[in-house]
Formats: structure tokens, sequence, C-alpha cells
């Protein structure tokens, strides 16, 4: 038996309980989400999106029993046993940012469901949260979504103009010291390689120091023991390409 769909009120208070935010919802695009299908065989009417913003998470994901359980990826289970039930409860499916690869595009449905924008640290960065939301799932479910939730970005947000282009300095391209981003890529092996060597403690303890120069958001930045929770995760799962070993000498008969 499936309840009425939710309104975006019942949503983001079901999310709350858990420290969590409604990041926008979007109308599924037939052309490019042709994947979203629920449980039923029907298609998805509506995506809503579930994120943190700044560390509001983290009272209710450090007093849950996948905190500490020792076992590889807790946030990720903990966001996994909200996402299902939410899902359940409501008729829909939960996809989450992590599944992949492939990856669900989280970035693109993000940019459709608020006034969102590029950032040179390949991040999208908010006009109120800079660079410290992340997504944690995204509920697809049936109905529709609320008009409101279907303007366009551009509409939504008139006359916000590039912030970073904006910025004066732009001290995150400065920050990094491996020089990992240029504004048009993020060199990933450079970064993981300084990360799992002495001199990338300081990014392992505060967090990417070129995350935490975007004078955008600042209030919202991670405090350490969040940053380094995630910088952990991240290098621990993404070791740094070892160097091809130097080519053997020719044996002969080869
Ligand atoms: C693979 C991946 C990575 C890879 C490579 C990312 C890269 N830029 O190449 C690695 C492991 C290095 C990585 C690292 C991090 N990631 Co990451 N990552 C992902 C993941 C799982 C898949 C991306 C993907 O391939 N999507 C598939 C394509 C089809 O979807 P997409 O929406 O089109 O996404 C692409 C484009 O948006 C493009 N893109 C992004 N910005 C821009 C800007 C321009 C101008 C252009 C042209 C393209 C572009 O890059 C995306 C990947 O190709 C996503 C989650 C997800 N499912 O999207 C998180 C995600 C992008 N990562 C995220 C984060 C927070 C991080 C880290 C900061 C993690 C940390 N340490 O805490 C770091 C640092 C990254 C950085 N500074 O750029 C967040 C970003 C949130 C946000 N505010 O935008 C996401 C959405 C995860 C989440 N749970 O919210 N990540």
């Amino acid at each position: 038996m499936v309840a009425t769909s939710p309104s975006a009120d019942d949503i983001g208070e079901a999310l709350a309980g858990h420290g969590l935010f409604l990041r926008g919802g979007l109308q599924p695009d037939p052309a490019l989400d042709q994947l979203l299908v629920l449980p039923g065989g029907q298609s998805a009417g509506v995506v809503w999106m579930a994120g943190v913003v700044g560390a509001a998470h983290w009272a209710s994901f450090s007093a849950s029993s996948f905190f500490a359980d020792g076992l590889p990826d807790p946030l990720d289970r903990w966001s996994q046993a909200i996402g299902d039930e939410l899902a359940a409860r409501w008729g829909g499916v939960a996809l989450y940012p992590f599944s992949g690869p492939p990856y669900w595009p989280f970035q693109q449905w993000a940019t459709r469901a608020e006034p969102l924008q590029n950032s040179p640290l390949m991040l999208r960065i908010d006009p109120v949260y800079g660079l410290w939301h992340a997504y944690r799932f995204a509920l697809a479910l049936p109905g529709s979504p609320p008009a409101s939730v279907a303007v366009p970005v551009a509409a939504a947000a008139p006359g916000l103009g590039s912030l970073c282009l904006q910025c004066d300095g732009q001290p995150c391209l400065q920050a990094c010291p491996v020089s990992a981003f240029d504004g048009a890529s993020y060199r990933v092996e450079t970064c993981l390689g300084w990360l799992h060597e002495a001199g990338g403690e300081p990014c392992m303890q505060q967090g990417c120091l070129a995350r935490r120069a975007c004078p955008v958001g600042a209030a919202y930045r991670y405090p350490a023991e969040v940053a380094a929770f995630h910088m952990k995760a991240f290098a621990a799962h993404h070791r740094p390409v070892p160097a091809p070993a130097p080519a053997l000498p020719a044996v002969p008969g080869d």
C-alpha cells in the first residue's frame, strides 16, 4: 500500500530528523533519465535531492550504530538505511551517488534542482553554502513535482552572476600545495600522491586546502573532525596509481 505522494515539506521534515536537507527536486527528463523505473514498473515523476549542508548531519550520523561498527563506508551505509526506508515509505527508489560506476549524474541533477554553479574545483558551488554541501541520496518517486520545483535555474536565480569569476583573486586556485587544480581540470593523482605523503598532513587534518580557501559559505566549512573523516575515506578509497616499474633489460631469447 503506497501512501500519497509526499510534499516537499513532508520530505524536508523526514530528512531533518537525520540532520539532512532537501536540496530541491526535478522532473525527470525522459531522454536523460530513462533508467528511473520504480518498483511497480512505472516511470518516476519526480526526483528529490537529499544532502548534507555543512556538518548538520554529523550529530545524527556519529550517534548511529554505523559510525563505530568498524565496517567499511559507515556514512554510505547510514545514508542507505535512511534512503531505503524513505523510498519504501513513499513507493519509490533511493539512488545513491556512490553506487557505480556507472554513476548517477548527481551534479547534473543538482544543477537542475537548485541554483548551483560550476566552480574551478569541479565541485558545484551554492550561493549560500559555498562548497560545503554534498548529496547522500536522491528519491525517485511517483507523482509529479510541484510547479515551483520545475523552475529552470536561470529563472530561479536571476542576476546571479558567476560567483567564481567575480571572486577576487580566486584563492581556491592558489591554495593547493601541489597545484592539483588549474581552473579547468583536477589532477587527481597529484592530489592523492600528496595526501599519502607526510606533507599532505594539513590537507588530511583540515580538509582540502583549496576547498577551505573559498570565501563563499565559510560558516559552513566542515569542522576538523568531519573534514578528517572525509579526507581519510577519500585517501583510503583512492590510492595513487604507483609509478610504472622501470623497464627491465631485454632477456636474451625474448
Ligand atoms: C568519481 C567521483 C570523484 C572522483 C573524480 C571526480 C572528478 N572531478 O573527476 C574523485 C574520487 C577524485 C572525487 C573526489 C572528490 N569528490 Co567526487 N564524486 C565522484 C562521483 C562518485 C561520480 C562522478 C561521475 O562520474 N558522475 C557521472 C556523471 C555522468 O555525472 P555528472 O553529474 O555529469 O558529473 C560530472 C560533471 O558534473 C563533471 N563536472 C563537475 N564539475 C564540472 C565543471 C565543469 C566546468 C565541467 C565541464 C564538468 C564538471 O564532473 C562529474 C564527473 O565527471 C560523484 C557522485 C555522482 N554520482 O555524481 C562524486 C561527487 C562529484 N564528488 C563530490 C565530492 C564532495 C568530492 C570530494 C570533495 C570528496 C572529499 N574528499 O570529501 C573530492 C574532491 C573532488 C574535487 N575537488 O574535485 C560531490 C560533489 C558535491 C558538489 N558540491 O558538487 C559528489 C557529487 C558526491 C556527493 N556525495 O555529493 N570524486
